[in-house]
């Protein structure tokens, strides 16, 4: 089957909900040598924000779009398996999660998956994650990167509550910051200070890799 049809039925699978076509249209996809990142970003990630734009227009509710997440998940999980094993010497180490009271974690996901494919040590803090688990999970690891999601404008300013726990706890000189999600901006991001904004997963690898110079 050509790819522009595998990436069709990718995002029509999310638009009817169904998470046995999504599962088998990622597996199909992959075997056929769609690339996994494609299949995401042309296909699922496509299918689940028209649903969104349905959403906010009362075209769809939210029993739908939980099915659609759960669906989209279950796509997520097979395509990331596929991706490419990232290199066997981390370079650099990334604590990643989505804001305290957000439970948005498609996207972080996502980026994670993207990290580690690219060689970089992530630790996943989760969902509705509190800015003091940042800073505290940061210290643990010794990271070198703290990478936040919020996608609800009401959780977005909790990305600025992470620089203040940096600074309170007198490390936010010792790490870089990261922000990204639906509501967020290249503008929010300087307002807050944090040192990078990314729009997608890709811009994310771009950005984090300009932070350690190692572009
Ligand atoms: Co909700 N939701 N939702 N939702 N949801 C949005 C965000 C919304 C825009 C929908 C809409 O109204 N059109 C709206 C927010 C409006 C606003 O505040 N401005 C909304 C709302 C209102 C809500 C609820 C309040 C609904 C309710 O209860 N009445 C509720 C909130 C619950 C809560 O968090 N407390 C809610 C719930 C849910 C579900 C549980 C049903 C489900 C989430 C399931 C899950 O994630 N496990 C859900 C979904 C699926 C969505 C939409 C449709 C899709 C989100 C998504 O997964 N996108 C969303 C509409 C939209 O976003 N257009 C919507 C795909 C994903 C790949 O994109 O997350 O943007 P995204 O990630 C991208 C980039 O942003 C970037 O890279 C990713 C990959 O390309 N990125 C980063 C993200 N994080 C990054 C971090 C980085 C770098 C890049 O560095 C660290």
């Amino acid at each position: 089957m050509a790819k522009e049809e595998l990436i069709k039925e990718a995002r029509e699978s999310l638009l009817s909900y169904d998470k046995g076509k999504a599962e088998d249209v990622a597996k199909r996809g992959i075997a056929e040598g769609v690339s996994p990142q494609e299949l995401m970003s042309e296909g699922f990630v496509i299918g689940i924000r028209e649903l969104g734009e349905k959403f906010d227009l009362g075209e769809v509710f939210l029993p739908e779009l939980m099915l659609a997440a759960d669906a989209m998940q279950a796509a997520m999980e097979i395509c990331n398996a596929a991706l490419p094993a990232g290199e066997s010497e981390s370079r650099g180490t990334i604590v990643i999660g989505t804001v305290e009271g957000d439970v948005h974690d498609i996207g972080k996901a996502i980026v994670a998956a993207y990290l580690r494919a690219n060689g970089f040590e992530v630790h996943d803090i989760g969902r509705d994650a509190a800015p003091e688990l940042f800073v505290e999970k940061a210290m643990e690891v010794d990271a070198n990167i703290i990478g936040s999601s919020a996608l609800l404008t009401a959780t977005l300013r909790v990305q600025g509550e992470i620089e203040e726990a940096l600074a309170e706890a007198g490390v936010r000189d010792r790490f870089k910051t990261i922000v990204g999600g639906a509501v967020c901006t290249q503008g929010w991001a300087d307002e807050i200070g944090a040192d990078a904004f990314a729009k997608d997963a890709s811009d994310g690898i771009r950005k984090i890799e300009q932070l350690l110079d190692l572009a």
